[in-house]
């Protein structure tokens, strides 16, 4: 803690991993200011980072460990103890196993999770539980370059650092809306630009998005098309004399395979949908220039081909040798603030621990022997849709969800729904007490969450940080590791999940990347210079990028692969043979559209945290879905009318946004509404469940759905101070705002109608009541007690910003008199 009273610690969000100072205020809020000296952000930060301070209220948390008696519509609950609630998942997964075997339990774990939980629950599910039955949101995320970066380098390693953005003469952006994901690295990355105008930025996405505003060049490529768009390129290196030979030969097998089959141009732009002429323009762009980084994000991670769209442009890297040098190399940023340091402990069901891996027996042998199990399982075990699939089938009968949502972040969504209603038991944890996961569980367990919890989390560029405990946590939560201890040692596992705080975990953690592998001479993720941390080391750790094969008192720009060195059997990097091949599903007469789905700058999923903070919901208010507006016109949508989205058996609907950046055969949803934020405005639950056949890693990116206007004959504004049930409104959203909650509802009913059930809804509330009936073209009713509006509501044909600025004027007012000459004006 400094002088003044700063704690250093790290954002919760995007995997940028920016350095946070926070201070505690005397509202029990947090003061929070970037941290000049991490060098991930230099004290820089983006909007939702500097909200941070807004999200630590305790509203809606989960307090303590509850038991959910009964499932149906007439829920009833019972708070356990810590030690009964433990003792009841230790009880319930040691039953199920000597029944079922151990494959018949799983957990579901996230990126949200800190190293140190992550490491504690691989380590209890494959070291002693002994199935591999442990999947992460990882898999809807970072799955696809998972597989591309170990067939390339035999290992899952991101090669380059953040200050290569800033070397770079060229910087390729694609399936990466970076302005808005990464806020922070794309300001770097403009300021670079600004600095250096040579500099060159390319942006490959169907969708015109805010990451254009520095492109030099935008290749809007047909949804799904990248790899065709990256063999056209290697074939047009090889074609003109620009391929790095000496490199290839030296460095790498493979590439006369991969060469083979590549597309020329016409074909390239045939598929891409792209000009030719701008796609050769792109590629003598690529060949002219030495430093050029490739970003890539979850337009080719979230594909039925993703894995071999990572590839597509690791090869391309490779012929140009192009790696691991100042100012070059792919870039696969990562999503949550821990993606990173999940995939280095083995969060993901085909991956050991610390980048040991399962196929290779003597890793499963120096795994045993470190954590002294002879349970250590020998084989993967099911991911995330599979997985969901075995619980729907009955076959996993007791699954364990920590820190992600996937009745709203999974595919099919209805079918994520129906298995966990029906699994025998579904343990939660999670901050939040109603997500849509939460409502499905048998016991939920209330975590600590950022600014409670302390642990380690790594960054896209490899950097390892602390999250420190800055404030106390609410009610009982508890840090996850030590939930999973407890469990752990009631399944009569003792003597290894014995730790007493996080660091003695990290300290485990770090030895074991250093088994068999003393200084990084088998594996590159090697921590040997954090073994000896003792404890006031780890409260103080400082970011330390790896390998760290000594303690980093000075900043480190490390990249890898520097040498030419990979960690494949023969020590070259793979090239590897990939052929462009259609998505599953493609559109017809019936389903015309795309849906493509992603980011709104200020939302972060399904929005737990930032949904708390007025000032992030006023960028983009209500879930929208974006339309060209030719599109538009061919559908019958208008600009903030409301669209029907539908995929045949399920339908969503969202305030039409009308986008010129739209491609005319695509629309584009957000993520972060649900169930708990929205009546029905939820793109997963028309996803169908495709994936990656080698990643596992579903395609959220490209649904065939047809849109249709929804039409409404009623508005309505609510305004409250404290939250309401909308559940039998037709359209509903929930916004907080600083005087409470707003919420904006439209309905297909007549006014009256609206009326009346709105009326009802002011009926918890007490105080005098208010009402103006201006005849069917505005009705309006409030409660007023205590000089100060409590609940309102306006009920018009058509609302507008201005009917907003008026009710939320009326609840600053401190006067009743004032208050109810104002609501009653004509
Ligand atoms: N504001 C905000 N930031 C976040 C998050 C958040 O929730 N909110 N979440 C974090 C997480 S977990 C992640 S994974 C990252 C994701 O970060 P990004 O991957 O940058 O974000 P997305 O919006 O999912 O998708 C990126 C782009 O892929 C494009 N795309 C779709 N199909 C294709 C295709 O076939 N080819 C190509 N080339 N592009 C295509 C989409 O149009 C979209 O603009 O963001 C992180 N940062
Ligand atoms: N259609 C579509 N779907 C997608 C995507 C897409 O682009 N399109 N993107 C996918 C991607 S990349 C991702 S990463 C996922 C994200 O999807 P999810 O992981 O489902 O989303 P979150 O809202 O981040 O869920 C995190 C939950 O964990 C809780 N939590 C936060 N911190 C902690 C903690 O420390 N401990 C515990 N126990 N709980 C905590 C929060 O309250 C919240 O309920 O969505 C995926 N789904
Ligand atoms: S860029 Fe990412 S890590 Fe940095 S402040 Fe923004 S959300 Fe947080
Ligand atoms: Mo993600």
């Amino acid at each position: 803690m400094s002088k003044e009273g700063w704690i250093k610690t790290t954002c919760a969000y995007c995997g940028v991993g920016c350095g946070v100072e926070a201070r505690p205020m005397s509202n029990g809020l947090l003061e929070i200011r970037g941290d000049k000296q991490h060098p991930a952000n230099f004290g820089k930060l983006c909007t939702k980072g500097i909200a941070l301070g807004e999200t630590v209220i305790t509203d809606g948390r989960l307090l303590a460990p509850t038991l959910v008696t009964d499932k149906t519509q007439s829920r009833q609950e019972q708070t356990l103890s810590w030690d009964d609630a433990t003792q009841l998942v230790a009880e319930k997964f040691k039953q199920t196993i000597q029944e079922h075997g151990p494959d018949s339990v799983a957990f579901y774990v996230s990126g949200q999770l800190l190293t140190e939980d992550y490491y504690v629950a691989n380590k209890l599910i494959k070291g002693f539980i002994g199935t591999a039955n442990i999947d992460s949101n990882s898999r809807l995320c970072m799955a696809s370059s998972v597989v591309g970066h170990k067939r390339a380098f035999g290992t899952d390693t991101v090669p380059v650092v953040y200050q290569d953005l800033e070397h770079a003469d060229l910087v390729v952006l694609t399936g990466s809306n970076l302005a808005w994901c990464h806020p922070v690295l794309f300001q770097r990355l403009k300021i670079a630009k600004q600095t250096r105008p040579e500099m060159k930025v390319v942006v490959i996405d169907p969708r015109q998005t805010a990451t254009c505003e520095i492109a030099d060049l935008h290749l809007a490529i047909e949804s799904g098309s990248d790899v065709a768009l990256f063999n056209g390129l290697l074939r047009y290196l090889a074609d003109h004399d620009q391929l790095n030979q000496a490199y290839i030969s030296q460095h790498t097998q493979g590439f006369e395979s991969a060469l083979q089959g590549c597309l020329n141009v016409v074909q390239a732009a045939e598929i891409t949908g792209i000009d030719s002429e701008l796609l050769t323009q792109f590629y003598q762009l690529f060949a002219d220039t030495d430093k050029t980084i490739t970003v890539y994000s979850q337009g080719v991670n979230q594909s039925s081909q993703g894995a071999d769209k990572v590839n597509s442009i690791l090869n391309c890297h490779l012929a140009t040798g192009r790696i691991g040098q100042q100012g070059s190399g792919p870039f696969s940023v990562t999503g949550q603030p821990n993606a990173m340091g999940g995939r280095e402990v083995g969060g993901l069901a085909n991956t050991l621990a610390s980048h040991l891996e399962f196929d290779k027996p003597e890793d499963v042998e120096l795994v045993k022997a470190y954590w002294e199990s002879d349970n250590v399982t020998t084989k993967p075990g099911l991911k995330a849709i599979d997985l969901f699939d075995a619980i729907d089938a009955g076959k996993v009968k007791a699954v364990w969800i920590m820190a992600t949502n996937p009745v709203v972040s999974l595919p099919d969504t209805e079918k994520v729904k129906r298995a966990l209603a029906n699994c025998p038991f579904v343990v939660v944890s999670d901050c939040i007490k109603e997500t849509e996961t939460t409502a499905l569980a048998d016991l939920l367990l209330p975590s600590q969450g950022w600014s409670e919890k302390s642990g380690t989390v790594t960054n896209s560029e490899r950097r390892i940080s602390r999250q420190r405990r800055i404030l106390a946590s609410p009610g009982m939560a508890k840090p996850d590791w030590w939930i999973l201890t407890q469990v752990a040692k009631k399944m009569g596992y003792s003597r290894a999940f014995n730790y007493l705080h996080e660091g003695q975990i990290f300290n485990e953690y770090a030895k074991m990347t250093t088994i068999n592998n003393t200084r990084g001479e088998n594996r590159d993720l090697n921590l040997i210079g954090l073994t000896q941390l003792d404890d006031s080391g780890y409260s103080k750790l400082t970011p330390q990028q790896w390998p760290v094969l000594e303690y980093q008192t000075e900043l480190q720009h490390q990249r890898m692969f520097s040498n030419g060195q990979f960690y494949t059997a023969s020590g070259r990097a793979n090239f590897v043979t990939v052929q462009y091949s259609k998505p599953k599903s493609t559109t017809d007469q019936r389903y015309p559209l795309l849906l493509n789905s992603g980011r709104a700058r200020d939302h972060w999923h399904t929005m737990s945290r930032t949904g708390l903070a007025p000032s992030l919901a006023m960028h983009t208010p209500e879930p929208y879905v974006s339309v060209h507006p030719d599109t538009a016109k061919q559908f019958k949508l208008t600009e903030g009318g409301i669209a029907n989205i539908s995929n045949g058996d399920i339908d969503i609907q969202a305030r039409v946004d009308l986008d010129s950046g739209m491609a005319r055969n695509q629309i584009f949803m957000p993520i972060h509404w649900n169930e708990a934020t929205a009546s029905n405005g939820k793109p997963c639950a028309l996803i169908a469940p495709y994936a990656d056949p080698i990643s596992g890693q579903p395609e959220f990116k490209h649904t065939p759905v047809k849109v249709e206007s929804w039409a409404y004959r009623c508005e309505a504004l609510v305004l409250t101070r404290s939250p309401l049930d909308l559940g039998s409104m037709d359209y509903w959203v929930k916004q907080k705002l600083p005087q409470g909650y707003l919420y904006r509802v439209a309905s297909q009913t007549a006014s009256t109608d609206l009326v009346l059930q709105l009326s009802q809804l002011m009926q918890s509330e007490t105080g005098k009541t208010l009402a103006y009936d201006g005849q069917e073209s505005e009705y309006r009713q409030a409660i007023v007690r205590a000089d100060r509006m409590q609940r309102a509501f306006v009920v018009k044909q058509q609302l507008s910003d201005d009917d907003l600025e008026w009710l939320k004027a009326l609840f600053d007012e401190t006067e009743a008199d004032s208050i109810e000459q104002q609501f009653l004006a004509i």
